[in-house]
């Protein structure tokens, strides 16, 4: 107890007392953005800068006391929330938030972990660039969390996951030293690339501090489709017809099941979702031009005419102006929301080679019916990267609670049976978290993990920086 005390005290006296907070509702802090699992922070602490970052780290080393970085709390396997000890320091990283340069001619801006991905866009805007990640939670994740988890979102088809975004870090390690990484540099082969490991490491080796990122001239033109598709075959075709017409102008190819549709216009009537009911999947695309819209839209054109042709594509509609396009891929960045609302579920972020997909999906669906009569297959996601949100939902009318509890474990077992059938990997863009921590060791060669867990020992012997997420390490 008096170790805690003392360590609050310090705490108080690095950040100020009023950041370190110990009571009153925290649920924002402790709670899941899925709501799955409620944590207990001995205190939540919000430093302001990479020193009182560093700072902090210190003294819960010297307090062994284990810390858990969190940015927006929107991550989906459970990571970002203390465990229920009451033991581990929660570290909001939200006040770290300033812009701290925008390099024009190096196409670079140099920020805060705590900012907030919509205001990064913004700002990159404003300066005539754009900052191409992009996520529904963009509204309130951060970029220290998009960098741990290595976040890919609706543009990875031409710009990359966060990890191809990003050229260079500042980080407190788990001493709380600071590396000061932010060289902006394209090229620099001078050994270990420390950046590439505590990307996607999801808080478990050090705190991402700040970062320099790339920035890419705006295009003239973003225009989106919207199609419906006669089979998951057929959009894989569309997609192949899509690179080969617009080239490095597809910025976004995401599939949506009807039933995931079905869920959105029940959810949000307000939405306007075209072709209702009339095939099973449509897809959303986008086409980036940096000529004019009017290539745009002839472009768009001729790819959707072939389609029309070879019958991968029933109808199309391409926005005629901005409102319409945001209305369109609103429709997409809806499927989480409208799942939530209808209650608990289970989530697959799984990635495929884009041709076996289609094979993968028919097999599956099969398999998942015939075992777990009334399932409700929610598949949507990232077509162009091979990345599916292969979600089930409890049967109609019964109890979600339960169902998850008596068949989750079971559901999870045959979907990554068949992904690893298929040479694929059981998280595609979410991470591991608590959630997945159990099934990576069983779907990862021991020969890498046995490899992880080295790196881990070797950046944070005392095991203090979100223990228990990603990696067992006793
Ligand atoms: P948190 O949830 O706060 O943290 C996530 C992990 O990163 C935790 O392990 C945490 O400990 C660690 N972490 C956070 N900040 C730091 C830091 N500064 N240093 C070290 N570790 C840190 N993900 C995708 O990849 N693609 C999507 O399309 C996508 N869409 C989403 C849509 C919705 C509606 C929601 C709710 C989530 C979505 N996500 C998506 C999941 C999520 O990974 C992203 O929202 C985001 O990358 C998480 O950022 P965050 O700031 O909320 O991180
Ligand atoms: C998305 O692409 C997110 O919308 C969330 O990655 C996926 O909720 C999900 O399963
Ligand atoms: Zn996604």
């Amino acid at each position: 107890m008096n170790t805690f005390n003392n360590l609050l005290a310090q705490l108080q006296g690095i950040v100020g007392a009023e950041q370190v907070l110990t009571e009153g509702d925290l649920t924002a802090y402790e709670q899941d953005w899925r709501k799955r699992e409620r944590g207990k922070a001995l205190a939540v602490v919000r430093p302001a800068s990479t020193d009182e970052v560093a700072q902090v780290v210190k003294a819960c080393a010297a307090a062994q006391v284990s810390l858990v970085p969190q940015g927006g709390n929107t991550g989906m396997v459970v990571g970002s929330i203390p465990d229920t000890t009451g033991t581990q320091v929660l570290l909001s990283l939200r006040r770290l938030n300033r812009v701290r340069a925008v390099d024009a001619a190096n196409l670079t801006v140099t920020v805060e972990a705590g900012c907030v991905l919509q205001t990064l866009q913004e700002v990159c805007e404003k300066e005539g660039f754009l900052f191409p990640l992009s996520l529904a939670a963009e509204g309130s994740c951060t970029i220290g969390g998009n960098l741990a988890t290595n976040a890919g979102g609706t543009q990875v088809v031409r710009y990359g996951n966060t990890r191809e975004l990003c050229l260079s870090l500042e980080v407190v390690t788990a001493q709380g030293e600071v590396w000061s990484g932010l060289t902006g540099l394209r090229k620099d082969n001078t050994g270990y690339d420390l950046r590439h490991l505590f990307i996607g490491s999801e808080g478990t080796l050090g705190v991402i501090t700040a970062a320099t990122l790339r920035m890419y001239p705006l295009p003239a033109s973003q225009l989106t489709a919207f199609a419906a598709v006669p089979s998951l075959e057929a959009a894989v075709q569309l997609l192949g017809l899509a690179h080969k017409y617009l080239n490095a102008g597809l910025t976004g190819f995401e599939v949506m099941g009807d039933f995931a549709l079905s869920l959105v216009r029940k959810h949000f009537p307000q939405q306007t979702v075209p072709f209702a009911g009339l095939s099973p999947y449509c897809v959303v695309l986008e086409n980036s031009d940096h000529e004019s819209e009017s290539h745009a839209r002839a472009q768009f054109e001729r790819l959707l005419e072939a389609a029309l042709e070879d019958g991968c594509v029933l109808d199309a509609v391409v926005a005629e102006n901005l409102a319409q396009a945001r209305a369109l891929w609103h429709i997409r960045e809806s499927i989480p929301l409208a799942q939530a609302q209808e209650g608990l579920n289970i989530k697959h972020d799984i990635s495929i080679a884009v041709s076996r997909i289609p094979a993968f999906v028919q097999e599956t669906d099969a398999l998942l019916e015939q075992h777990f009569p009334g399932v409700r297959l929610v598949n949507y996601g990232h077509l162009g990267d091979g990345n599916l949100h292969y979600n089930v939902q409890a049967p109609a009318g019964t109890d979600a609670q339960a169902f998850l509890r008596d068949q989750e474990g079971a559901i999870n077992a045959l979907v990554y049976a068949m992904v690893d059938r298929y040479n694929g990997s059981i998280s595609a863009e979410h991470g591991i978290g608590s959630l997945k921590r159990e099934k990576l060791a069983h779907h990862k060669s021991p020969v890498a993990l046995n490899a992880m867990r080295a790196i881990k020992r070797a950046l944070d012997p005392k095991n203090l920086m979100n223990p228990g997420r990603v990696l067992s390490i006793e």
